[in-house]
């Protein structure tokens, strides 16, 4: 297994729900997500209903998880499909030869984008369960992107939609401050924008209060208050 990578420390614990407090505090219906869709660079866009998975192999995949701000967690064993045989048997056809970069969104609002290369690695997989369990709300459910070598932010949960792109997804200022174009972890690319051992510094030095604040939104709001957490 892969050593820590630099700037990282593991958490002891179960993995937490996180997220910075704009993403943290907001929940997705996984009820609400049945099908994949592909859209963008495509001849056609499609949509794949998750009972269409049923035919791909189902494999599992032990991982360390790294999380920007600093923290890992170590040995998360994810179960689901390779997004290469997801590609093969239903993507590949539809994809235009211009596509190089893919953006996932998630159906809480969430989105970011990854170079091709990066979703079609070996190791990434479309997760159903995690250590031995369906996954939960928490973690993504009904699905989740799992890419191992990159950090926490481009593992997608509640994955809805790809938008395939000719090159990366503009982003704004914020976006740019927040993510990596590619985000590997054990090269430390952090941020888009700056020296990133000032990131990891950052990072670190706020990494309590972070896990602070998300350890409020660790189980959905009761829909029958309706109210966020107080
Ligand atoms: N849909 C969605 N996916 C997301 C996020 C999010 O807010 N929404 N946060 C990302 C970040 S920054 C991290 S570290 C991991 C956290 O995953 P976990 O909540 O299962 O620990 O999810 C990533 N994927
Ligand atoms: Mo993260």
């Amino acid at each position: 297994m892969n050593p820590l990578p630099s700037g990282q420390r593991w958490l002891s614990g179960p993995m937490p729900r996180f997220g910075l407090a704009q993403y943290v505090q907001r929940w997705a219906d996984p009820s609400t997500v049945r099908a994949l869709g592909l859209h963008g660079e495509v001849h056609f866009p499609l949509a794949v209903a998750h009972g269409q998975l049923a035919s791909l192999p189902r494999v599992a995949l032990t991982a360390h998880f790294h999380c920007v701000t600093t923290w890992s967690v170590p040995d998360l064993c994810w179960e689901g499909w390779r997004v290469q045989d997801l590609w093969a048997a239903f993507f590949r056809e539809a994809a235009r030869p211009s596509a190089s970069h893919v953006r996932i969104s998630g159906a809480d609002g969430y989105a970011t984008c990854l170079p091709l290369e990066e979703f079609l690695h070996p190791s990434a997989l479309l997760a159903d369960r995690l250590a031995g369990q369906p996954l939960s709300q928490a973690h993504g459910a009904p699905l989740r992107l799992v890419v191992p070598r990159l950090y926490g932010y481009k593992n997608v949960k509640h994955v809805q939609t790809l938008e395939l792109l000719a090159g990366p997804a503009p982003v704004s200022g914020m976006g740019r401050l927040l993510a990596h174009p590619r985000g590997r972890a054990d090269l430390e690319e952090r941020s888009g924008v700056g020296f990133q051992p000032f990131w990891r510094r950052l990072y670190a030095s706020q990494l309590s209060t972070f896990l602070r604040q998300a350890e409020r939104f660790q189980s959905p709001p009761d829909p029958l208050q309706g109210e966020p957490h107080a």
